[in-house]
């Protein structure tokens, strides 16, 4: 491997507290698109910021609705990517290790990750817009959902409103519990590797700058520069697939 910097690989051999921070890029390579690439095929007249809000749900629901429907169906048909395979290998290296994620795909799990913070949540947890405690049961994907198509959301079997997807659009609060558990670990954390994220979305963003605030090493996998690189004592410009299963092995001396 030709790490930018070889004193990453000390710096991670000897953290014993890790957290992995991560953003749309780990699953770039596993065919995800990141959440600020141009949307693709049918997809491409419309802008996913705009689409990832509560006014794009009451506004059209059908056509939210569809869109989500269509990732979740894309994401099915992926699997997890070395990069992936590599932060579950550091969980199993390192015990007091926390995956935190901004992603709603479940990629980290399939990949062997304990348990990842959520902080946008899923796209396999719908529920009730009304009703936050009424969860919905994940339907079967419609036939043709890969085709741009609008499609109406379930009804709540509760209450009868209609069932969004389990995502945190833009202006709605992150999962109290899930950002709760992203504070502590970055404030306790002594490595902090940020990976596949543009780092302009708060409070996720905050996380790394917390950690180094907190005296925390903070290193970044990405291959271009973000706003957080100036946190970042080490910025290692590559794919996240192949930089940090190389990370990991000359960390470990696997290769
Ligand atoms: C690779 C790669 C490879 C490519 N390998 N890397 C402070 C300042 C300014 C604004 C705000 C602020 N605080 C709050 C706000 C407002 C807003 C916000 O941050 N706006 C900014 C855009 C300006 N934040 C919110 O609204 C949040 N809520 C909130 O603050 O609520 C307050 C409140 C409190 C109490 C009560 C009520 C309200 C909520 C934010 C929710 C974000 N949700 C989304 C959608 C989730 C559902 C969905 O997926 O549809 O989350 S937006 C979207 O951005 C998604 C992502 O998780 C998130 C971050 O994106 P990410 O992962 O960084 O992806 P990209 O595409 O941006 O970047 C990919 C990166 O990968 C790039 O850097 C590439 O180079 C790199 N890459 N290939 C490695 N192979």
């Amino acid at each position: 491997m030709s790490l930018l910097n070889p004193s990453a690989a000390g710096l991670l051999r000897d953290a014993r507290r890790i957290v992995v921070f991560t953003g749309a890029g780990i699953s770039a390579e596993s065919g995800v698109p990141t959440f600020r690439d141009d949307l693709t095929g049918l997809w491409a007249q419309f802008d996913a910021q705009r689409l990832a809000t509560p006014e794009a749900f009451h506004a059209d629901p059908d056509l939210v609705w569809g869109w989500y429907e269509w990732r979740r169906a894309r994401v099915l048909h992926t699997e997890p990517n070395p990069g992936h395979l590599a932060a579950a290998a550091i969980e199993a290296r390192v015990p007091g290790t926390v995956v935190i994620t901004q992603n709603v795909d479940d990629l980290h799990e399939r990949a062997g990750s304990r348990a990842p913070v959520h902080l946008h949540g899923s796209l396999f947890a719908p529920r009730c817009v009304a009703e936050a405690a009424h969860p919905a049961p994940v339907p079967e994907l419609a036939a043709g959902v890969g085709e741009g198509r609008r499609i109406p959301p379930p009804r709540c079997a509760d209450c009868g409103w209609l069932v969004r997807p389990g995502v945190v659009w833009f202006g709605e609060a992150l999962p109290e519990a899930a950002l709760t558990a992203a504070v502590d670990a970055a404030v306790a954390c002594d490595l902090l590797l940020t990976v596949g994220t543009s780092g302009v979305v708060y409070p996720a963003a905050e996380i790394p700058r917390l950690a180094a605030r907190s005296g925390a090493t903070v290193i970044q996998v990405n291959p271009e520069p973000t706003p957080l690189d100036r946190v970042c004592e080490v910025n290692l410009r590559g794919p996240a697939a192949e930089i940090l299963p190389a990370l990991v092995a000359a960390a470990w001396k696997e290769i």
